[in-house]
C-alpha cells in the first residue's frame, strides 16, 4: 500500500470526468427539465433499456480530442485524470468484449475514447484511471438498482427492503452474484489488462453486500497489485479496504480526516453535463479549496462534465483557465 499510494500523494490535484450517453440529453427528457445529477437520468425518468439505446444511437462526440482533454487538465496543474469508463447506467464508454452495451457497438462514433485518453495521458505524463460503477448497473437484468424494468432490489422504490436488501431478502443475492461474476469482475479485469490504469475509482458500495465488494477487491489485487483503489469500493468507512478515503460529494467545507483522503467537488452541482445547471463557482473558489485540501493532507479531484459532442462546456473552461493563470503565476516566482 505504501508503495502504491506514493504517486497519488504527490499528485495532490486531479481532474474527474463524468461523461456518457447521459451527457447528450444533458438534464432534459421528453422536453422536460430533469433536475439533480444529470448522469442519473435513466433512473430518475425510469427509462427502459430500449429507449436509452435510442439515445446511445445518437451519441456522436465528434469534437472529442483526447490530447486536448489531458492538456487542459495539465495546464490547470492537475496531475491525475479519472474518467467514467462505466457509470450507473451500465453503458461502457470503451471497447468491451464482455457486453454489447458499449460505445463501439451502440453509437455511430465507433472509437474507443478510453483507449485514446490512456494513450494521451501516457504521452503527457499524466497519471490516469477509471471510475467504474461496480454495484449499481441499471441495464443489467441481475444487478442492483433497476426496479422499473427488472424489479431488482437496491432501487428507489425500496422493493425488498432498503439499503440492506440482501439481509432481508437473501434469496435475491444469487442474482447480484451472477452480475458480479459475469459483468463487473470481467469488465474490471478488462480495464486493468487492456488499459493499465494507475487508479480505479468505485462508488455506491452500499448497493452490494460486503462479501461481493471484497470479492471484487480480491480480483483487482490478483490482476494488478499496483493499481490504486479509492475509498468507495467497500461500504465501511472505518476499515481500510481501499488505499485512501473519500469525503462526501460536493463539499463546500470539509473536515480534516486522518490519513490519505480526497474530496470530489464538481464545478457546478451535477457531475454529468446538464444544460440547465448554471451554478458554477468561480476559479477562486477551487483555488482556495485546493490550498485548503493540500494543507490538510488531502487531494482535490475536481469534476467536469463534458458535453455530448465531446467539448468541454465554456463555463468549465473559464474555471480551468482561471486556475491555470494562478498556477502559472505561482510557478514563475
Ligand atoms: C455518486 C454517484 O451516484 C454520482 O452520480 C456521482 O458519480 C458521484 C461522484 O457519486 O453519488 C454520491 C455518492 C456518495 C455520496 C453522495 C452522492 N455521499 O457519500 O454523500
Amino acid at each position: 500500500h505504501e508503495q502504491r499510494i506514493q504517486w497519488w500523494r504527490d499528485a495532490k490535484f486531479g481532474m474527474f470526468i463524468h461523461w456518457g450517453v447521459y451527457s447528450l440529453p444533458a438534464g432534459e427528457w421528453k422536453g422536460k427539465k430533469v433536475g439533480g445529477y444529470a448522469e442519473h437520468l435513466m433512473r430518475k425518468e425510469k427509462i427502459s433499456k430500449k429507449d436509452y439505446l435510442d439515445v446511445a444511437h445518437q451519441f456522436n462526440p465528434v469534437l472529442f480530442d483526447a490530447d486536448k482533454w489531458i492538456l487542459d487538465a495539465k495546464k490547470a496543474g492537475m496531475n491525475y485524470f479519472i474518467i467514467t469508463a462505466k457509470h450507473h447506467d451500465g453503458f461502457a464508454m470503451y471497447d468491451t468484449k464482455v457486453s454489447n452495451f458499449d460505445i463501439m457497438d451502440q453509437t455511430p462514433f465507433k472509437r474507443d475514447p478510453m483507449a485514446e485518453l490512456a494513450a494521451a495521458a501516457k504521452r503527457h505524463g499524466m497519471k490516469f484511471g477509471f471510475y467504474y460503477s461496480h454495484a449499481f448497473d441499471w441495464e443489467d437484468p441481475n444487478a442492483p438498482g433497476n426496479d422499473w424494468e427488472y424489479k431488482n432490489p437496491g432501487g428507489d422504490l425500496g422493493l425488498y427492503g432498503g439499503v440492506n436488501w440482501y439481509v432481508e431478502h437473501p434469496e435475491l443475492l444469487p442474482k447480484a452474484v451472477k452480475y458480479v461474476d459475469e459483468k463487473a469482475i470481467p469488465q474490471i479485469k478488462e480495464l486493468l489488462t487492456k488499459y493499465h490504469p494507475d487508479i480505479l475509482w468505485f462508488d455506491t458500495p452500499q448497493k452490494l453486500p460486503l462479501s461481493e465488494n471484497i470479492r471484487i477487491l480480491k480480483a483487482i489485487r490478483e490482476t494488478d497489485p499496483n493499481v490504486v483503489v479509492n475509498g468507495r469500493l467497500v461500504r465501511n468507512a472505518s476499515a481500510n479496504f481501499g488505499d485512501y478515503k473519500n469525503t462526501a460529494d460536493r463539499p463546500a467545507e470539509f473536515f480534516p480526516v486522518d490519513g490519505d483522503w480526497e474530496a470530489i467537488p464538481t464545478t457546478n452541482e451535477s457531475y454529468g453535463y446538464s444544460k440547465y445547471d448554471d451554478s458554477h463557482k468561480p476559479a477562486s473558489f477551487f483555488i482556495q479549496l485546493l490550498a485548503k485540501a493540500a494543507s490538510r493532507n488531502g487531494n482535490l479531484l475536481l469534476n467536469i462534465g463534458p458535453k455530448g459532442d465531446g467539448a468541454f462546456d465554456s463555463k468549465d473552461l473559464q474555471i480551468l483557465g482561471g486556475i491555470e493563470k494562478w498556477i502559472a503565476k505561482n510557478s514563475e516566482s
